[in-house]
């Protein structure tokens, strides 16, 4: 059963579809968070995985954004690890550090006692999106998310946020089949967070690779891909638009398009265009048959968070060049369409404002 509304001609849609919208789509990544006052207020006394469990909590951090900021799309204030928590992992997110897991995964038998989903604790989730979506006007998406099993991964081998990932990385090369294991155990973890998404109605996915940028593309393809891949066919019965993302994937734009998003998501580091030609030149690559049109894809991004603290003046010359570049690609077909965003999420002490005023003027270009 889906809860999916009937959306005719809200931007973010028509863009991720390749049509022409009636404004440039906006949204950026963690635009819910601590840069807005009024998320500081409402979850002083709050820790961050009971406000991920609390329907009315979730509902309304989710909003503040988009009643401030004039965003085309609300993203679902939730975490990657929450369905991790879910399944019955005992983990928590540490203030100013991240999610931290009480017993990481390094053997075999760590890996075999991965718990199972059970749909069911999820519900406050769902709870949460319909309230999202009885607020939201028929012009503004809701867009849900889970983070992809390899960053997924990463948390649960290391025990925590790391900084080279050195122990996932062992892991998949000293033991690549035990590796194979952990991932499609992951895999249904991933579906079943987004299948309780979709099923209460959101508009649109992200699935997010963020530390897939730290692996070549050789291992990424070998070792990654195919789990990517069959979360991205799980659920493209929905109908809704998908989009890939993650950081430092410049090499592999091309390889994390074959997963099968409509939307690519590109960090601040590759110029759209350039993005573009090795996104159609990696899917063309692949199925030398196919139509050319059939290997554009839709961009997403990519301005530098850093930005932020940049002034007005220097913000208008990056949204003026980054959508000049997202064009330029459209007109070349190489892209079939372009959704503005950051190129990782919003820094914690970005001004309001200054997020407010980005809004404006990609609206106004
Ligand atoms: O107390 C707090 O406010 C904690 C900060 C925080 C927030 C606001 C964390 C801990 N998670 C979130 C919310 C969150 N996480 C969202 C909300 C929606 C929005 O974008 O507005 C989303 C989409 C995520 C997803 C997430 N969590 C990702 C993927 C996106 C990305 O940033 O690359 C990752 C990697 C995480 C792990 C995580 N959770 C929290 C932190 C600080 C981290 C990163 C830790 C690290 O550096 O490894």
């Amino acid at each position: 059963m889906s809860n999916r509304r009937q959306l005719s001609d809200a931007p973010f849609l028509e863009a991720a579809a390749g049509r022409t919208p009636s404004r440039r789509p906006v949204w950026f990544m963690r635009q819910a968070g601590r840069s807005l006052p009024e998320y500081r207020e409402i979850r002083k006394d709050v820790g961050m995985l009971d406000s991920c469990f609390n329907p009315e909590l979730l509902a309304e951090i989710t909003m503040q954004p988009v009643r401030r900021h004039d965003v085309d799309a609300a993203i679902l204030f939730s975490d990657i690890v929450v369905p991790v928590k879910a399944a019955g992992v005992d983990l928590d997110i540490v203030a100013g550090r991240g999610p931290v897991v009480a017993e990481p995964l390094r053997t075999a038998s760590d890996i075999e006692r991965l718990p199972e989903l059970d749909p069911d604790s999820l519900k406050p989730v769902a709870d949460g999106i319909a309230r999202i979506l009885d607020e939201l006007t028929d012009q503004q998406v809701l867009i849900g998310f889970a983070g992809a099993p390899f960053t997924l991964a990463s948390y649960l081998v290391e025990g925590g946020p790391s900084r080279n990932h050195e122990r996932t990385k062992a892991l998949m090369h000293s033991e690549p089949e035990l590796w194979d294991t952990l991932m499609r155990r992951i895999t249904p973890i991933v579906t079943g967070f987004l299948r309780a998404q979709i099923d209460a109605g959101i508009d649109a996915l992200q699935l997010f690779d963020s530390w897939a940028g730290f692996l070549t593309e050789r291992d990424y393809r070998r070792h990654v891909l195919p789990h990517s891949k069959a979360i991205f066919d799980e659920v493209a019965d929905a109908g809704i638009p998908r989009i890939h993302f993650g950081v430092g994937t410049g090499e592999l734009l091309g390889a994390m398009a074959e997963a099968g998003p409509e939307v690519v998501g590109v960090d601040w580091r590759v110029p759209l265009d350039d993005a573009a030609a090795r996104i159609s030149g990696a899917l063309a690559a692949a199925d030398p048959a196919g139509d050319r049109a059939e290997h554009a894809r839709v961009l997403q991004g990519n301005l530098d968070p850093a930005m932020f603290f940049a002034g007005n003046a220097a913000i208008e010359a990056e949204v003026r060049r980054i959508c000049g570049e997202a064009d330029r690609a459209i007109d070349r077909g190489t892209a079939r369409g372009h959704i503005f965003n950051l190129g990782h999420g919003v820094p914690p002490n970005t001004d309001a404002d200054a997020i407010t005023r980005t809004v404006k003027m990609v609206h106004e270009l």
